[in-house]
């Protein structure tokens, strides 16, 4: 029997064998397709995992950046979108996104049924995945896009609840995000809370910006990190 390719295979077997993993996000709005030649020739050697997505993207845009970046390079190309407009065939796998943290079914519900007829005839692989906003200092695009209230980083049973509910009602991955230009990363407290309390792997990202912050993230049990605007800007150290 040929073995279909899972990424959430590969995810689950890095975690098994205590492989950290690094993705970085591209916000389509804000890419130059011209450009994706550079970005590639600049990624840390690290990578693992491209992730595309931002909280508002001219239509078309998505499918045109995952294009250029696909004929460049053969790391994963994971989707991670901002709302149903954002789901490209072109792309490997897409973060099936719940914002359970939020009381807003336009990101509960609505966004995914809306994505449907874009999915269901394409080999993308869907990875349903919890999505927990915690403030990170400052009000993020996700915030004001999803018009809902990050959790507070004092609330550590809250998130820990959170991430469970999402584990219990079979999501594959939880991601605790700050926010893309968050002030302050998820601490490492709860993320160490969180990952003890988990079976699933776990991604974290927002307002990481230095090697530093990346290795707390990965030393208090980040399974994937993100880094987006740090890289974006060229400032990551
Ligand atoms: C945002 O978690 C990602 O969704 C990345 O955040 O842009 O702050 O790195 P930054």
């Amino acid at each position: 029997m040929i073995e279909v390719q899972s990424y959430l295979r590969e995810i689950r077997e890095a975690v098994l064998e205590n492989r950290k993993l690094l993705a970085i996000l591209i916000d389509p709005d804000k890419f130059k397709e011209t450009e994706a030649a550079d970005f590639i020739n600049n990624l840390p050697a690290e990578t693992t995992h491209i992730l595309v997505g931002g909280s508002t993207v001219e239509p078309g845009q998505t499918c045109n950046v995952v294009k250029a970046i696909k004929n460049l390079c053969g790391l994963p190309v994971i989707l991670f979108p901002g709302d149903h407009s954002q789901i490209s065939a072109y792309a490997d796998a897409l973060l099936f996104l719940s914002l359970i943290s939020g009381r807003n079914p336009e990101f509960l519900i609505e966004q995914q049924v809306r994505s449907v007829e874009k999915i269901k005839n394409t080999d993308l692989e869907i990875i349903p995945t919890g999505y927990i906003l915690i403030d990170g200092g400052n009000e993020t695009s996700v915030q004001k896009v999803s018009n809902t209230v990050p959790l507070a980083q004092t609330e550590i049973q809250q998130i820990v609840n959170t991430a469970l509910a999402g584990q219990y009602s079979g999501k594959k991955l939880i991601y605790l995000e700050a926010g893309s230009g968050a002030k302050f990363p998820v601490s490492p407290e709860i993320i160490k809370t969180v990952k003890s309390s988990l079976k699933i792997p776990l991604i974290v990202g927002g307002g990481i910006r230095s090697k530093r912050l990346l290795q707390k993230a990965y030393n208090a049990g980040a399974d994937l990190v993100v880094i987006g605007t740090a890289f974006e800007d060229g400032t990551f150290d």
